[in-house]
């Protein structure tokens, strides 16, 4: 069985990037793979978060999903605190984990930044958690952006590790789930950021629910450069601005960003940018009307993550249980 896992924290500004880099992929794995699809909420504690603000951003991812056409009968949709089965693996792998290997987390470094001593512990143990998301359910696959290559390579050694200490066959080394046509989406400020969340200007990106007129607003404010749009893909070298306006351009009309160099090859970019903004808001207008409707019924919502989160416990349960017997801890 090929199993997908794979989650979105609920942090806020769900933007283009989140949605071309992974929710628009998720939709497509969905025919194919036996699909958990979480709302990482105790990944999003690892930093400061406002209760109330925390609750409406777990409906907004939750909206997002079936908003972008995730089907919550086909897969699991639920919150990852709802099944404490995340928790209590994370310790348990902790404890095979070696500190030199979380040392070399990039991420860690960046989001610490010089403030490491400050840095909570869950931060620090963040891609713990994380092998413990894909492993509690033996996921074959996941789907993962550049940005999280290097914590699935550590759920694979944590699995490997595991394997070899007690000389058992019990977790599959999850794989990246690659596209072909990957999608890095870059800040519109500024081309060589990715587009974030935490980004604080909302210029630098597009909000799955911004409305036409903002869409248009941001894409017309979207940095650029004084030339024209080059002939080749090779003219796009040392022009990130551009290189990323026309590879969302690609992405959004499932084109590759070659072809849609050739098709606006020499044009200024207001007449491209017309022409982007329409685009933008004939995919995302429908999803981010969807997800507005959901999030005016929360019920709803909560019993999508209510149902999620008991198909999801009773898979947890089971491999928990088997994992404790492997362990040695008695279940008397
Ligand atoms: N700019 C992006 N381009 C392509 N994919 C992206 N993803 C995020 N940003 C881009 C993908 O979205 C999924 C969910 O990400 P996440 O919510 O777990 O957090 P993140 O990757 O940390 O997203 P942000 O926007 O960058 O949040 P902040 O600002 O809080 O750090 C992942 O699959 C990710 O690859």
């Amino acid at each position: 069985m090929k199993r997908i896992f794979s989650g979105v924290q609920p942090t806020g500004n769900l933007h283009l990037g989140n949605y071309l880099g992974a929710i628009r992929n998720w939709v497509q794995l969905q025919a194919d793979f036996d699909c958990i699809f979480c709302i990482v909420d105790l990944h999003a504690l690892t930093t400061p978060q406002d209760p109330a603000t925390l609750r409406a951003q777990t409906r907004e991812v939750t909206a997002a999903y079936i908003a972008s056409g995730i089907d919550a009968e086909r897969c699991i949709i639920f919150n990852q605190s709802m099944v404490a089965g995340h928790s209590e693996l994370a310790w348990l792998l902790s404890c095979l984990t070696p500190l030199g290997w979380l040392n070399r987390m990039t991420q860690f470094k960046e989001k610490a930044g010089k403030q490491k001593d400050n840095a909570g512990l869950g931060l620090y143990a963040y891609p713990v958690l994380m092998a413990a998301d894909i492993l509690l359910y033996k996921a074959t696959h996941v789907p993962v952006g550049d940005d999280q290559k290097q914590h699935l390579e550590l759920a694979r050694d944590i699995a490997g590790a595991f394997n070899r200490q007690f000389n058992v066959d019990y977790f599959p080394l999850p794989e990246p789930q690659i596209f072909g046509a990957a999608t890095r989406v870059m800040s519109l400020r500024d081309g060589t950021k990715k587009m974030s969340k935490s980004d604080l200007s909302d210029y630098s990106r597009i909000n799955m629910t911004d409305d036409a007129d903002t869409v248009a607003q941001k894409i017309k404010k979207a940095k650029t450069d004084t030339e024209p749009l080059p002939e080749s893909l090779a003219g796009l070298e040392a022009r990130p601005d551009a290189a990323n306006l026309l590879g969302i351009y690609a992405a959004l009309a499932g084109i590759a960003q070659e072809a849609a160099v050739i098709r606006f090859a020499g044009a200024a970019f207001s007449a491209f940018k017309a022409e982007l903004v329409d685009l933008a808001v004939s995919v995302l207008g429908p999803i981010g009307a969807e997800m507005k409707r959901l999030m005016r019924e929360p019920a709803y919502v909560d019993a999508v993550l209510r149902r999620g989160a008991e198909r999801a416990g009773e898979i947890s349960r089971h491999h928990l249980s088997e994992i404790h017997t492997i362990l040695g801890l008695l279940r008397p």
